[in-house]
Order: structure tokens, then sequence, then C-alpha cells
């Protein structure tokens, strides 16, 4: 039987943990284009950041496999977001439950896609291993996200946390189709 793809988009701002989340899963090894951080406000975060795109692939089941697509976090590499962004059937928008100040980009990448490429989406309210992190239901209010919109806690380095958010994302595509 021909393989279905399922094209998902990770998206969500700076060091949200989105290629975290695709090497978590990713059956191969990811595909990434990560280059060393010069600017001041990002480089005191961490050594690395995307710059094109992550690629992962994970089988589902005999016939379907989700194509992993992880966007670059930094504004000035958006114009990715519309290339990457072609032919998704759903979203997954990360965002670092530690960094309030990151709340209001996360929303202009769901304000964004909403408007460009409309398609379910849930958001994974990431890093809730660490101290201080938002819980969901206050990152649902400061996204300003109706109740409808899945908001579920995350640890991006645990395998069954990642699988848990893109079933919960193939769930909400599956009422579409
Ligand atoms: N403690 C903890 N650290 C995490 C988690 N997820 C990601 N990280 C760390 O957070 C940092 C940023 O993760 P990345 O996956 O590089 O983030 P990104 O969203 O791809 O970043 P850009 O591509 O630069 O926008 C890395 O040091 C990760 O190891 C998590 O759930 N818990
Ligand atoms: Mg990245």
């Amino acid at each position: 039987m021909a393989e279905k793809k399922i094209k998902i988009v990770v998206a969500g701002p700076y060091a949200a943990g989105k290629t975290q989340f695709i090497n978590t899963i990713s059956e191969i090894e990811t595909v990434k284009t990560e280059a060393r951080t010069t600017k001041a406000g990002e480089k005191e975060k961490k050594d690395h950041t995307t710059v094109a795109m992550d690629f992962g692939r994970i089988k589902i089941d005999y016939e379907h496999t989700l194509y992993l697509f992880g966007t670059p976090g930094q504004a000035r590499f958006d114009f990715m977001w519309d290339i990457l962004g072609k032919g998704m059937v759903g979203l997954v928008v990360l965002v670092d439950s530690t960094d309030p100040a990151t709340f209001h980009e996360a929303r202009r990448i769901i304000n964004f896609f909403e408007a460009r490429y409309p398609a379910p989406f849930v958001v994974g309210a990431n890093k809730q291993d660490l101290k201080g992190a938002w819980s969901p239901e206050d990152i649902r209010t400061a996204l300003d996200l109706g109740e409808e919109i899945k908001v579920i806690p995350l640890i991006a380095t645990d395998k069954e946390n990642v699988k848990r958010v893109l079933l919960e994302l193939l769930e909400e595509i599956s009422k579409y189709i």
C-alpha cells in the first residue's frame, strides 16, 4: 500500500524546544540546519539555533507516516514559515513555559498560521520540568486561546510526552477528515 504522508509543522518562539521535540521522536536522524548563535540576547541562551528547518519522520501505522518540519524560531528567518507551511495538515506550537517574554511571539506565530495556512493545531507547554514553568491553563489565558484549543503539558526530551502531543494533534486532524 502506498505510504500516506502527513505533514506536520512544529513552530514556536526562539529556544522553545522545536529541534529537541523532533529529535526526541524522529526515527531517522533529524536533518538539522543549525548555526552558532551570534546575536546578543540569543547566545546567552544557547550555542546553536535553527536557521532554515528541522526535518524528522515517524511511521505511525502500516500506511501513515508523519513528516515533521521544525521552523526557525528567530523572527529574521520567518520567511521560512511560509515555505514550510505549504501543504501542512496540522501544527504544533511550542512555548517555553518558563519564559513569558516569548508568549507574545507565540501568539504572533499562531496568528500567522491561522491566516495563511489554517489547520488544526495544539500548543505544547514545554519545559514543564523546570522551576517557574507556567501551567497550561495560565498559558492558555496568556495566549488568549479558546477552550477548544488543547494546551498540553510537555517535556520535549521525553519520548512519551512528545508522542502524546502528536496523538492529540492527530485526533484534532481526524475531526476534519
Ligand atoms: N529542561 C528542558 N530543556 C529543554 C526542553 N526542551 C528543550 N530544552 C532545551 O532548550 C534549549 C532550546 O531547545 P531547541 O530545541 O534548540 O529550541 P528551538 O525551538 O529549536 O530553538 P531555535 O531553533 O533556535 O528557535 C535546548 O538547550 C534544549 O535542550 C524541556 O522540555 N526541558
Ligand atoms: Mg531549532
